[in-house]
């Protein structure tokens, strides 16, 4: 049954949260915000400048000493109180991320929305319990150890893929390692960002604490937030080239940086792999939120002797993935996140066919009826490929799946490697050495053995080469959102 649950009655106004307040810029500039469903504007944005980016920056310097001097215990209540709130606005916070992006409404409700709680409360107790480093090697009659301090004020810059889920996965640490932040989010899913600072407030944050300045990245509030500098530290998830953009803003500040950034995954597949699962896995680590994940591992690269009953099996089930308005029960596949991205993803299945790779299934435009108002791509497979193709080599960031054969466990290793990137790995084998080597073997930051996108949130989280810059997760998000300090006391 089609919906209409992605219309709304007027567009919402969404404006920056500064100090604790709702403000238009100072320029009192706005943009629109389309949904991805039908291309219908659904929310009036505030459109921040530099100047509102640094009067965020000086609402959270402001508030840094009070946040920051207040003790764990105190801060995780105040987390988990978000938390709280995210949960009680579940489906509300559901609806608008599915309205804003297009993610099927069954995964806002059931993984981003719970997890972005889950961000809060994992980290609000990582806080409360983290070891304090106390080291009693008396040293020439002394005693020394080591002193934990919140670095300052944090900018989180964060993605339209996953919004919520990534953002607070920033925000969070942040807030519980005594840090105040400014969120930038992306101009193409604004509002669960100004959502979350409604929790926030209502959470009884003090003002300052939390901010959020809505808008472009280039020239505009996010590029500000990387050179502002009272921003000690830069967490950021996007492209490869944004990364190295923002690299270069922050150097003249030196800021402390964590990049997650783009991929190019391979999922290794070998003869005596559990087909059907290796089938299931490999669909979902490329199809799912429409392939716009940066871990998706859209290179599959199969043992021959499997190979041509790999493919067969993985047009099958795909014939079965339901696409459509996010909002309607069963779907899994929705619209891309706009026009601009879906010309992207339509350039590069050209591309593709260019390259002489073989379409098995998918690939054009879905436009019957009301799909025509909106993003709709088939998911589609390419096979006969290799990694000389730019299809192998380049972040399409769309529901495309590459599939090339190999002989050897040295030849998968090789043409997994063979990638620019290096964020995360999937092996299907039900060979302990195999799975042991290979996981040794891919260079890159998370490997999934027989399975994807589990996530340990004490795990370490980034990608080798062009796929990031640091860890975040646990202890790692600790030590980048902390300034380490050594402390020598004379005993005697
Ligand atoms: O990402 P950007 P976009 C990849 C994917 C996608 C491509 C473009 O290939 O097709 O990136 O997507 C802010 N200084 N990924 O344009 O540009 C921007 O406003 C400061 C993979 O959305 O990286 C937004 O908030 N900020 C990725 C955020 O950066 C800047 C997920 C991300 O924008 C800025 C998303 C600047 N100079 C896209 N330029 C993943 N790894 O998951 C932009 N921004």
């Amino acid at each position: 049954m089609v919906t209409d649950a992605h219309k709304v009655a007027q567009p919402l106004e969404v404006r920056h949260f500064i100090g604790g307040e709702f403000v238009d810029s100072l320029d009192g500039k706005t943009f629109d915000s389309l949904t991805p469903i039908d291309n219908s504007v659904v929310a009036h944005v505030a459109e921040g400048s530099a100047a509102d980016a640094d009067r965020a920056v000086a609402a959270a310097k402001g508030a840094f000493d009070r946040w920051s001097t207040m003790s764990p215990a105190a801060r995780k209540k105040i987390l988990h109180a978000v938390a709280d709130g995210l949960e009680a606005r579940l489906e509300e916070i559901a609806a608008w991320e599915t309205r804003d992006m297009g993610k099927p409404l069954a995964d806002s409700r059931t993984k981003d929305v719970p997890r972005a709680a889950y961000n809060f409360r994992f980290f609000a107790d990582y806080a409360d319990l983290a070891g304090l480093h106390a080291y009693d090697k008396p040293w020439e009659g002394s005693f020394g150890y080591e002193l934990r301090e919140p670095i300052g004020v944090a900018a989180a810059i964060s993605p339209w893929n996953f919004p919520l889920m990534l953002l607070t996965w920033k925000v969070a640490p942040a807030l519980a390692f005594g840090c105040t932040v400014v969120a930038k989010p992306a101009e193409q899913s604004p509002v669960t960002a100004s959502l979350l600072a409604e929790v926030c407030r209502d959470a009884g944050m003090p003002d300052g604490v939390f901010n959020v300045v809505q808008g472009f990245g280039p020239d505009a509030a996010g590029e500000a937030l990387t050179r502002n500098p009272d921003v000690a530290a830069v967490t950021f998830t996007g492209e490869s080239a944004t990364g190295k953009a923002i690299m270069g803003a922050a150097a003249g500040t030196l800021k402390k940086l964590s990049f997650e950034l783009g991929g190019k995954s391979p999922a290794v597949v070998c003869a005596d792999a559990d087909l059907d699962a290796a089938v299931d896995g490999a669909l979902l680590g490329v199809f799912l939120n429409q392939g716009e994940v940066c871990l998706a591992g859209t290179r599959i690269i199969v043992q021959r002797p499997v190979y041509d009953e790999f493919c067969a099996r993985m047009v099958d089930r795909l014939a079965q993935w339901k696409v459509g308005n996010p909002f309607d029960d069963g779907v899994r596949v929705g619209p891309l996140v706009s026009q601009e991205h879906l010309d992207k993803v339509l350039g590069y299945i050209e591309l593709a066919e260019e390259e002489g790779a073989k379409r098995l299934i998918g690939g054009s435009r879905l436009t019957d009826g009301d799909l025509a108002l909106g993003n709709y791509l088939e998911p589609t497979i390419f096979a006969d490929t290799h990694n000389g193709m730019r299809v192998c080599r380049e972040e399409i960031f769309g529901p495309v799946a590459t599939v090339m054969p190999f002989d050897e466990i040295d030849d998968a290793i090789t043409m997994a490697n063979d990638s620019p990137y290096g964020l995360a790995g999937m092996v299907w084998t039900q060979n302990l050495n195999t799975a042991h080597r290979l996981a040794r073997s891919i260079k890159t930051g998370n490997v999934w053995v027989n399975c994807f996108f589990v996530r340990d949130l004490r795990l370490p989280f980034g990608g080798y080469k062009e796929s990031g810059v640091g860890r975040e997760g646990g202890e790692y998000s600790y030590e980048f959102f902390t300034e380490s300090k050594a402390v020598v006391m004379k005993l005697s």
